[in-house]
């Protein structure tokens, strides 16, 4: 049987106005950046991502947290945008108001060619200071990771959103407006379990907007969906934007 996504679900989106898109690592799995909960590989199958990003883990071992982050960051480099980013890049010229909110560090939706993501968990390619807070655009590499802050000497970090840590204000605050204000909501490749990301579907139903999920798996959210497209990203999504506008 194949794949079939609702006519009166791709009626909605093709006349909708205002589409809010939050996104998650599935999105970047068929890029080969695993997801944050799948298990990792080589020697970081050892450790627990959810005990590596958080701050205390930091002061306790700020090398092992570095070295996982620069792993991290090389998948990151090597990878490309799939056809979930690209569709989803095609998708901002098609509908009038666009708004892309991501959980992802990786900089991929930006590579696939949407401006203006609004990142909540902060982008693995830049570093700030663990102490005075400041980006650090240049830095010395040493043998002796992590690298130190060019300003103050304090140990340089990713500046990414660990647990407990808040998040940036403004990218918030602009991501539960666009959550509310919006015709159709989707929720892509994320399993909802880490807040306050996963209140965004909650507040976009709040309002009575049509809110979708693309996930081959459920989720704790999956129940409450107006409808779920089951499956990857790098699918669902060229197959939606093809059916929904099959003459672009
Ligand atoms: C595919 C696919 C394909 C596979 N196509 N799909 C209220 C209640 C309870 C707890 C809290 C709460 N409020 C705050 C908290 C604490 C905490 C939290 O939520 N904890 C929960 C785990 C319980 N939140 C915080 O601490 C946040 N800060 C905060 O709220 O500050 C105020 C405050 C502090 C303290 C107390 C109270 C308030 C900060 C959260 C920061 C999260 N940071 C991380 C790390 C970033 C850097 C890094 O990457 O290393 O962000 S954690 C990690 O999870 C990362 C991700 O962005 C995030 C979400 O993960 P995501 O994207 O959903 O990935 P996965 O792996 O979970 O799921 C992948 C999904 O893809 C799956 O569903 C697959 O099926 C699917 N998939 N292939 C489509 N091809
Ligand atoms: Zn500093």
């Amino acid at each position: 049987m194949g794949f079939k996504i609702p006519a009166e679900f791709i009626e909605k989106l093709r006349h909708a106005q205002k589409v809010t898109i939050s996104t998650g690592a599935g999105t970047s799995a068929e890029s080969g950046v695993p997801t944050f909960r799948e298990a990792q590989t080589g020697l970081w199958a050892l450790y627990d991502p959810e005990q590596l990003a958080t701050p205390q883990a930091f002061r306790k071992n700020p090398r092992l947290v570095w070295d996982w982050y620069a792993w991290r960051r090389s998948l990151v480099t090597n990878a490309e945008p799939n056809a979930g980013h690209l569709a989803l890049a095609q998708m901002a010229g098609l509908i009038p108001e666009l708004v892309l909110i991501t959980q992802n560090i990786d900089g991929l939706h930006q590579r696939a060619g949407n401006t203006d993501v609004i990142e909540l968990h902060g982008n693995i390619m830049r570093s700030k200071c663990s102490h005075c807070m400041r980006i650090a655009l240049e830095f010395e590499e040493t043998e002796d990771p992590p690298p130190t802050c060019p300003n103050c000497r304090g140990l340089l970090r990713p500046d990414v959103v660990w647990f407990g840590e808040s998040l940036p204000y403004e990218s918030l605050v602009a991501a539960r407006k666009a959550a509310r204000d919006c015709d159709i909501f989707f929720s892509i490749g994320t399993s909802s379990l880490v807040q306050p990301a996963a209140s965004l579907p909650l507040e976009a139903l709040d309002r009575g907007n049509v809110v979708v999920e693309i996930n081959p798996a459920q989720t704790p959210l999956s129940s409450l969906m107006t409808y779920v497209l089951s499956g990857s990203s790098g699918f669902v999504l060229p197959e939606l934007v093809k059916a929904t506008w099959p003459d672009c």
